[in-house]
């Protein structure tokens, strides 16, 4: 017995990239058919994102949001799978990936009442196919193959597609849930965004593999390594992993590598701690809207001027959005139990009566 196979597999997982960070197109065979109004809305979606991180992280400071997890850095891999989408498509999100599902159509100011843990954050408008960001570590994986299965069965046109991290990719649920999908041919795309930490620990601690993508060879389905700083090349395997889904041919595991230049969440982590400032700065280097940009001033497409108008935007919406979160109700212990059951337990009712008497105070 050697350990070949495993080199054999491993030398398989080569990162695929079509723009390199100087913004060139190295690939030029895999050139997503976009055209000019869609490459400047990927990128008009970026910059928007390093916005709304900045005006969020310092909300969560002034403590007028509550819990946030920074996005910067992780805009080509969280936009750039999602442009990949249609409308009809479900996403369930973790944590982090509160872009996503915006640009799927969450209103902003439910985004904030979401972080607020208010019920209103997670009551979705009618038609919008997502579900709650997960919290639980990796919770996601198994959903994403129930819903995928879910909607062959149903004979949609659409997909199920979820987002983990590094560290997701360790959890028990991970496997089951991409080998679930894979025995089922269900419809899913699961997205990992290999940040290189979960929290304080490093990838190379999660696992013995060289790459996440190719944990894909075990369950038997399609498994890619992805550059996550590079929009295009992220955009383009996961339309390629959706049309493949959809043609029957079984799920795919996208690993996008990708780094998050904040903090893991605003509730008291400190990367200096575990990371080094070159670590931070090689990362920098690769940024995914640095690049973005190049390309398209290279086209044309793109000037400070088209910039500086998102960013108003970005900020104007903002701002409204903390208003609208700030005018709606304070949430009361009689709705988090109302909404709990159809039919409440005997339990939950004596609580409701409880509380309904306590409020009506
Ligand atoms: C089941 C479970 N275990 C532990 C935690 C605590 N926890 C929250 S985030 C996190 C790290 C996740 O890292 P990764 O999957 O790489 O995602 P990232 O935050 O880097 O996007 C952990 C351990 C949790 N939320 N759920
Ligand atoms: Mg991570």
């Amino acid at each position: 017995m050697s350990t070949k196979t495993i080199d054999q597999v491993e030398e398989q997982f080569e990162t695929f990239q079509i723009l390199n960070e100087e913004g060139e197109v190295v690939n030029e065979s895999e050139m997503p058919d976009l055209s000019d109004e869609q490459l400047q809305e990927i990128m008009r979606r970026m910059v928007y994102t390093r916005i709304w991180d900045q005006r969020a992280i310092s909300l969560n400071r002034q403590g007028r949001l509550g819990f946030y997890a920074p996005t910067a850095g992780q805009e080509a891999s969280q936009l750039g799978s999602h442009f990949a989408l249609e409308q009809e498509d479900w996403i369930l999100p973790g944590y982090r990936d509160i872009p996503q599902i915006v640009f799927h159509g969450l209103p902003l100011h439910q985004a904030f009442l979401w972080s607020r843990g208010h019920f209103g954050g997670s009551q979705f408008p009618d038609g919008l196919n997502i579900v709650v960001p997960q919290i639980i570590i990796g919770a996601q994986i198994i959903q994403t193959a129930g819903v995928a299965l879910g909607l062959k069965r149903k004979k949609k046109e659409n997909i199920a597609i979820t987002y983990t991290g590094d560290g997701g990719a360790s959890q028990g649920d991970f496997y089951e849930g991409i080998n679930f999908a894979g025995a089922y041919n269900a419809p899913a795309v699961f997205i990992v965004q290999n940040n290189r930490f979960a929290i304080s620990v490093p990838v190379e601690k999660q696992s013995a593999a060289k790459t996440i993508a190719q944990k894909a060879v075990a369950a038997g389905i399609e498994g890619i390594q992805v550059d996550g700083m590079d929009v295009l090349a992220v955009y383009k395997a996961t339309l390629d992993a959706r049309k493949r889904a959809l043609a029957g041919e079984g799920p795919t595991l996208i690993e996008t590598l990708t780094y998050r230049y904040g903090a893991h969440t605003m509730a008291g982590d400190d990367p200096t701690r575990y990371r080094t400032s070159e670590e931070d700065d090689e990362w920098a280097k690769k940024d995914p809207l640095i690049r973005f940009r190049k390309f398209l001033e290279g086209k044309k497409l793109w000037s400070e001027e088209k910039e500086n108008e998102v960013v108003e935007q970005a900020k104007e919406d903002i701002k409204q959005a903390i208003k609208d979160a700030d005018k709606t109700p304070k949430q009361n212990v009689t709705d988090l139990l109302g909404f709990m059951f159809e039919n409440p337990p005997v339990n939950i009712r004596e609580q409701l009566e409880e509380y309904t008497a306590k409020e009506s105070k």
